[in-house]
């Protein structure tokens, strides 16, 4: 059976895409960045930021929301959209991550997964039908398939059990979505680790079963920055090319641009928030240590040409007094300026894209970057 497409490609420079993605809650300007809501609320900052950052879609988790306050509780409220007033488009990660880095006493079977929550000890199991279950009822426009994620270094043996395993809860995943209503997407996730052919592999069973798009897991996971775009250039070829593709968890600045001209179109990383809460500031010329005592007497803003009122209104020294003191306005202030730096990223992407300039928008921004913050 076809599989609706709710992807459009704009126009593409070199391997780099220019898309959009229409979900029943709006439209998603790609390249995009997806800002990490896990409990339904952005740390630190209010849905408002998040809009006027110019982020066009969130991601929530299935792991966290499914233990509190429960999906069948958010489906009554109308899902996720209603209940938090971010009335735009939501992607949810599947849960079989989230698991793996957080639960305790989990087992995996070719049944799921089972475990106990990290916040009470009660005892939970997820299979592929329950982790869609869960995203209908959350209400996610885009759902993910339940995967098996494996960390790097590991043995051949493991990465292909894992993607093994993943392609067959991806057919299950796909069976159980069958009955959601137009419009909402499910994508099927590609693992392989760090070996070529069972990447290839994975992408190629994956096209088999057939999604609304591709996403590349399994990355930024502990290999080095080289491996992970390695492992993206042996994805993406087999892709198709009028879905989208989204890689997991990633990540830096850096990170991001590389895989956009290497023809990725969406990306999630908690980077921008949770390193902003520690007192990071990601901006035009990298990123800044505002715990630093050489911003103590620093009168300039962190940014003064930045279109975001924080990143100029608000001294070096300020924010450094905030950080330092564990004032909740330091963690407020960056987390909206660091977001804020991601989507202003990806509209020079975007824009870029769109003029034919991408590899100069490329090459200007990595050498701002190198510069450093002076
Ligand atoms: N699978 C799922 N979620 C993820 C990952 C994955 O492999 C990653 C890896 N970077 C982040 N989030 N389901």
């Amino acid at each position: 059976m076809t599989v609706a497409n709710h992807f459009e490609l704009l126009r593409t420079d070199g391997a780099a895409r220019r898309g959009q993605l229409t979900t029943p809650h709006g439209v998603v300007r790609t390249p995009a960045f997806m800002p990490v809501g896990t409990l339904g609320a952005m740390k630190s900052l209010h849905w408002r930021e998040v809009r006027d950052a110019g982020a066009d879609i969130v991601l929530g988790n299935t792991y966290h929301l499914m233990l509190r306050p429960g999906a069948e509780r958010i489906a009554s409220f109308g899902g996720l959209q209603k209940f938090t007033t971010w009335n735009g488009p939501m992607l949810t990660d599947s849960g079989g991550f989230q698991v793996m880095s957080l639960a305790q006493l989990r087992k995996v079977t070719e049944q799921g997964v089972t475990f106990r929550s990290h916040i009470d000890g009660a005892k939970f199991e997820l299979t592929p039908e329950r982790a869609i279950e869960i995203q209908r009822l959350l209400n996610s426009d885009i759902a993910m398939q339940l995967d098996e994620c494996v960390r790097l270094p590991a043995e051949h043996a493991d990465i292909d059990r894992a993607m093994q395993l993943s392609l067959r809860w991806a057919e299950r995943c796909k069976r159980a979505f069958e009955t959601a209503p137009d419009g909402y997407m499910l994508f099927g996730i590609a693992q392989g680790g760090d070996v070529p052919e069972l990447r290839r592999a994975s992408a190629q069973g994956l096209i088999d079963i057939g999604f609304h798009g591709y996403a590349i897991g399994g990355l930024a996971v502990g290999e080095p920055q080289a491996v992970m775009l390695a492992m993206i250039e042996e994805v993406v070829p087999i892709l198709p090319s009028d879905r989208p593709r989204y890689l997991m968890g990633v990540g830096t600045p850096d990170d991001m641009l590389e895989a956009v001209a290497r023809g990725v179109d969406m990306f999630d990383c908690v980077m921008p928030t949770r390193n902003g809460r520690h007192g990071m500031a990601f901006t035009r010329y990298g990123q800044i240590n505002m715990r630093n005592a050489r911003h103590q007497d620093d009168p300039r803003p962190l940014d003064e040409e930045s279109t975001w009122p924080a990143a100029r209104d608000y001294s070096r020294a300020y924010l450094h007094h905030l950080v330092r003191s564990g004032e909740t306005l330091g963690a407020m202030l960056l987390s909206e300026i660091n977001i804020a730096y991601y989507q202003s990223l990806m509209q020079g992407i975007r824009a870029s894209i769109e003029a034919g300039t991408f590899e100069e928008f490329r090459a200007r921004t990595r050498e701002c970057w190198a510069r450093g913050d002076i």
